[in-house]
């Protein structure tokens, strides 16, 4: 990390090191807030009541947090200070020789109007709201701005008369007074929380409400606050956090505390969602949905968000991280908490199915870049910077592999030890692994590897049959490659399930002259291990790493027939998921290596038409997920050095080789569930996934029939997940321009009003994988409905062209590379922290061809010559920093 530090532009002191943790040196008992909102700024006055932590032996200054505040008052106890009593700097607030206990008085004035960032208070079409995590509320007032600091809010918001319906903070109102001219609402949050957790919104909103009855029978308000025109789209939110609650209560015992549960819906925002205690605030895209103007896949979003900020409530709120390094402990156990409820609410196979595909497609490749870190990193530039796949998703894959190396009962005793005995403290992951420990009497140290490692191990697996002692052995081989920073890695403790498939079925499996159940866990530690199955009397298929036990990356050299075996008869529909993305990646590979590919292609085509045929056999919405060619950035990276256009050009013929060869078959599976049900029930949804499949290989063929059958689908729907997928389809295929441009005309039309609509009709022109799309995004980011500022505007036409469009993004002219590095040094400007989110396809130059890799570190290098945000400057630095790469 020194040579970050040598930037002329970053000041030394600015990488945080896990190494320098030390105990807060005060405390803040109390946290007293005044809001009084202006039209031009707000004045923040503070009342702050600070003791010494006896924890803490060091420093009789109080050093404050605090960033872009104009100071306009400072006083101890009745004691005013004067300049000379304290020093300001642009990231802090000193005070000399404070005593042992006082309280504070601070007023500062602040500018959320001209906030552009989105950090801190700023203002959001006409409201006010904030985003606090991680370091936010420094710049709302001076405060120990570090989750370990635990404090108990109160706030008061001050506004004229008549300026906002509705003024709220974390937990209950006080009162709702009106003097003089003004109006004046007082907040108490009994709980004490750190200061990220802090919200305020003050807005002309409308608000939908509801009630829950916990299990011990108390009554919650809820309330999900929107924009008027809104409000009827709140009601799958609210049934959303209800189920949410329930699930919590039945799957962890954990009830809600306050008296009400707030949601607010924000159109500016830079992420999904924040967890703030009491008072979630909401990315519209998040929370808002309607069957007439949302898709299935949007729904389902939303039921998924709402129930991770719901979780954090305990995992995160009530227990809460030490310092940022901890991050994963509250993401990664809500976010594997979140991706169970959405199992038990919809597919559990296809929910797996998802998440494995971000993990391997995005987490994979940033575990094997420069910017490759630890789920528990070690130091930090911009902790804005590690809201990654690998803190979140990878963190959640941690916990997972946790709950099933304790099995359910002891898993659940072990949370529950966890949230009562760290209940209203700030914690680390060692704390959370302790608790696992301690419950189920296994000793975790070799496991806990997983929290200071990075990079994604590999297993090599070979197998053996031994017919005469009726024996079948696996080796399993680890690696983990080296990552930035750490060249040595050590063994795993991997979890491994496997079953294995005779021509019966799966195999009662005997190890060690002991009988497991037919699928068992190996638990793989050291570099070598082999594992003798007893008593087998034929030559099983191995059916490997079932329900993705691990996030890890498995070789082992499947057979066609072992393959189709499994596709067709493995009992976890993971499985056969996994097993179709093999098949489908040998003969993938096969064409972008330009070898002969029949046998595999045969086999591919014979399976997937026994599938189809048979199609009412299976879940239509595994069957919908089965049919997906793999992804082009997982294909990618899948190699030392990736050819973008080849990858490019074997996929989408492989998509028109399915659909010509299989189009009776594709034909009759949409017409069959052209009357299917409709609604949001799972089955409808499945049913409407499949179709939509199907007819998006049949618009691979050109044929009037098809394209007229998508305009007939995309006229006559009653939901957006049918209209869009039409859309979609129309505008993806290379030969229905003309369909394309008026079905674009027609959508625009429709939808004009609604945001998060014109959101999509964005992003499928910035994701359109044929023509001069690039020339198509400049236009459409002078487009009227497009807004510089907003970040899901951003998201659907740059981030979406970046991530989403592989074949246009990879151009091999390097312009995409150029245009996307000249959008972030124009967005630093205004929100750094969505600056630095767009870097990401960049940073992932190592994984392709020198060509392509130059190009993009072309465009790294020629951001790195300009004046920066810390967020970005620490990516474009580590990321061009070749001796990072593992
Ligand atoms: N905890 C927030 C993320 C905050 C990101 C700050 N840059 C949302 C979530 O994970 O639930
Ligand atoms: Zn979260």
């Amino acid at each position: 990390m020194s040579d970050l530090s040598a930037s002329p532009v970053i000041p030394v002191n600015t990488v945080t090191r896990l190494a320098d943790y030390r105990v807060p040196e005060f405390l803040i008992e109390k946290t007293h807030l005044t809001f009084e909102l202006y039209e031009e700024y707000t004045d923040v006055s503070s009342r702050l009541t600070i003791t010494r932590n006896p924890k803490s032996t060091k420093a009789d200054d109080l050093v404050l947090h605090g960033e872009q505040l104009e100071l306009r008052s400072l006083a101890i106890g009745e004691r005013t200070l004067h300049p000379g009593d304290y020093q300001i700097t642009p990231h802090s607030l000193t005070v000399r020789n404070v005593p042992e206990q006082f309280v504070l008085h601070c007023t500062v004035r602040i500018y959320p109007e001209k906030n552009t960032a989105l950090e801190g208070l700023y203002c959001s079409s006409g409201m006010y709201c904030t985003q606090c995590e991680a370091e936010g509320f420094r710049k709302i007032t001076y405060y120990l701005d570090r989750p370990d600091v635990m404090s108990e809010f109160e706030t008061v918001i001050i506004a004229r008369e008549g300026a906002f319906s509705t003024m709220l903070s974390n937990g209950n109102c006080l009162s709702d007074t009106m003097q003089d001219g003004k109006r004046i609402v007082h907040w108490h949050d009994p709980f004490k929380k750190p200061s990220y957790l802090f919200a305020l919104v003050a807005g002309n909103l409308v608000c939908l409400e509801d009630h829950f009855i916990t299990q011990s029978g108390r009554e919650v308000l809820l309330q999900i606050h929107t924009e008027a025109k809104d409000h009827d789209k709140c009601h799958f939110a609210m049934q959303s956090l209800k189920k949410a609650m329930h699930w919590d209560e039945q799957t962890y015992g954990r009830e809600y505390d306050l008296d009400r549960f707030m949601i607010v819906a924000v159109d500016d925002f830079n992420m999904g969602a924040m967890e703030n205690k009491g008072l979630n605030i909401f990315n519209t895209s998040c929370v808002l949905a309607h069957p007439a103007s949302t898709t299935d896949a949007a729904f389902q979003r939303v039921e998924g968000v709402i129930a991770h900020e719901y979780f954090h409530n305990w995992s995160g709120n009530r227990v809460t991280c030490r310092d940022w390094f901890q991050l994963s402990l509250k993401e990664g156990l809500t976010v594997y908490r979140d991706s169970e409820f959405s199992a038990d609410m919809n597919s559990r196979a296809v929910k797996r199915i998802e998440d494995v595909n971000l993990l391997r497609s995005v987490q994979f490749v940033e575990d094997a870049g420069p910017m490759a870190h630890p789920v528990r990193p070690d130091a930090y530039m911009e902790i804005s910077n590690f809201y990654t796949v690998t803190i979140y998703e990878k963190g959640a894959e941690v916990v997972r592999m946790l709950a099933n190396i304790l099995g359910s009962e002891r898993y659940r005793q072990a949370t529950d030890l966890y949230f009562d005995r760290f209940d209203g403290q700030a914690v680390t992951c060692d704390d959370f692994v302790q608790c696992m420990e301690e419950v189920s009497g296994r000793d975790l140290s070799q496991f806990r590897l997983w929290y200071s490692q990075a990079g994604t191990p590999q297993l090599h697996i070979s197998d053996s049959y031994d017919a005469d002692h009726q024996q079948y052995s696996l080796t399993v081989h680890q690696h983990t490659p080296a990552t930035p920073g750490q060249t040595e890695k050590k063994a795993l403790h991997i979890p491994l399930k496997v079953a294995l498939y005779g021509n019966q079925g799966a195999l009662a499996l005997i190890i060690d002259g002991q009988i497991r159940d037919a699928e068992t866990v190996l638990d793989i530690c050291q570099t070598q291990q082999t594992i003798v199955f007893e008593q087998v009397a034929e030559h099983p298929v191995p059916s490997l790493l079932r329900g993705f036990s691990a996030p890890v990356r498995v070789f082992y050299d499947y057979q066609l027939d072992q393959l189709q075996k499994l596709i067709l008869l493995d009992s976890d529909g993971f499985c056969r998921w996994d097993a179709m993305q093999s098949l489908m990646r040998i003969v993938l590979s096969k064409a972008i290596d330009n070898k002969g590919d029949h046998a595999e292609q045969a086999m591919l085509m014979d399976t997937l038409r026994r599938l189809l045929t048979d199609h009412t056999a299976m879940d239509a919405a595994l069957l919908a997920r089965m049919l997906e060619l793999p992804g082009e950035q997982y294909l990618a990276s899948l190699y030392d050095k990736a050819n973008p256009p080849a990858i490019n050009q074997a996929r989408t013929q492989l998509q028109h080789k399915l659909a010509t060869q299989l189009q009776t078959e594709l034909m009759s599976c949409y017409q069959a569930l052209q009357n299917s049900a409709s609604g949001l029930s799972a089955q409808a949804m499945a049913a409407r996934n499949l179709r939509n499949q199907a007819l998006m290989y049949l618009l691979q063929i050109d044929d009037t029939h098809y394209r007229d059958l998508a305009q007939q689908q995309f006229s006559q729907a009653d939901n957006m997940t049918d209209q869009f997928a039409a859309l979609r389809g129309l505008v993806h295929a290379e030969h229905a321009r003309i369909e394309a441009q008026a079905a674009l005309q027609v959508f625009y039309q429709q939808w004009q009003h609604e945001a998060l609509v014109v959101n999509m009709w964005f992003q499928v022109q910035a994701t359109r994988p044929w023509g001069n799309v690039l020339q198509e995004i400049q236009q459409l980011l002078q487009h009227a409905a497009f807004d510089a500022r907003n970040p899901n505007k951003l998201r659907a036409v740059i981030a979406a062209f970046a991530n989403q469009n592989f074949a246009r993004f990879h151009d091999s002219s390097g312009n995409a590379y150029q245009f996307l590095a000249e959008q972030i040094a124009d967005i630093d400007q205004r929100n750094p922290q969505m600056a630095s989110r767009l870097l990401t396809p960049l940073t992932h130059w190592h994984q392709f061809i020198d060509e392509h890799a130059s190009l993009m570190r072309k465009a790294l290098e020629s951001l790195s010559q300009r004046e920066l945000s810390k967020d970005v400057y620490e990516v474009v630095s580590k990321s061009l920093n070749e001796r990072n790469v593992g």
